[in-house]
């Protein structure tokens, strides 16, 4: 760790400020208000809000395939009241905020599908994973082989934008793959589905959604549309 590093170059000698000496939170992100705590500039923040800007918060994209993802499940999950659903780190975990509020957990790259099969396992019906195409591929396989071998009751949704959106837009490993990584890994084919997530979709998103929850061992669906961002940008 830096923080251990550098104390040990500079002796008891320069008083370190950081996360041991808890001027600065022992988890989470840096953000500018913790940072000008440390710095003593604000006890709570230093920044002054613009005054003609509104704050808001940050929201997925208009006509972004993630919103029609979780207006679908969003409707489906309200007919379970034990359901809860499993998000991951990518655009789509802005899925945990209104308007959706769908996801009740995200801590790190592919513990979506992970966290479904231990509450699945644990008896949580339904376990719902919501993980995007880059995500799955960096780290959602693992938990989703696991799944299969120990046939988990889990529904796992791959939101593919087929790029990684959140980061820049960058490629994402697995385009065009994964309907075979997760035959590969053993996923029953019939419990492999694509749809594409647009709002006309989204009655029989919601179907196959209730389809799959029902079907007792794991079941994968693949919503695949691409990202606004990645459209508009090859436009230009
Ligand atoms: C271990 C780790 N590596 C890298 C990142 C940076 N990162 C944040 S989201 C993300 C990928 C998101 O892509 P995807 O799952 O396709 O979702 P999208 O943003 O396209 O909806 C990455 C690489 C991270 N949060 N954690
Ligand atoms: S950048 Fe793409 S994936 Fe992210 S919110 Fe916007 S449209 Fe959706």
């Amino acid at each position: 760790m830096v923080e251990e590093e550098i104390k040990g170059i500079l002796g008891a000698a320069y008083p370190i400020k950081g996360r041991l000496t808890s001027d600065l939170p022992r988890t989470g992100e840096l953000n500018p208000d913790c940072v000008a705590k440390a710095l003593g500039i604000s006890s709570e923040c230093s920044f002054q809000e613009a005054e003609n800007v509104v704050p808001r918060r940050p929201q997925l994209c208009p006509g972004c395939g993630h919103r029609d993802v979780y207006q679908a499940l969003n409707e489906v999950v309200a007919e379970y009241p034990e359901a809860r659903v499993f998000g991951d780190i990518g655009c789509y975990t802005l899925g945990a905020l209104p308007p959706f509020q769908t996801l009740s957990s995200c801590i790190d790259m592919g513990a979506s599908i992970t966290m479904a099969k231990g509450a699945a396992d644990a008896g949580l019906f339904p376990a719902i994973a919501v993980i995007g195409d880059s995500t799955f591929t960096h780290s959602g396989m693992t938990g989703l082989l696991d799944a299969v071998n120990e046939n988990s009751n889990i529904t796992v949704i791959i939101s593919d934008n087929l790029t990684t959106a959140m980061t820049g837009g960058q490629d994402s490993a697995g385009t065009n793959k994964f309907e075979s990584i997760c035959l590969g890994l053993g996923v029953n084919p019939d419990h492999v589905k694509v749809v594409t997530p647009i709002p006309a979709n989204i009655p029989a998103i919601k179907e196959l959604i209730r389809e799959e929850i029902n079907y007792p061992g794991v079941s994968v669906i693949i919503p695949r549309r691409e990202c606004m961002q990645t459209i508009k940008r090859k436009k230009k």
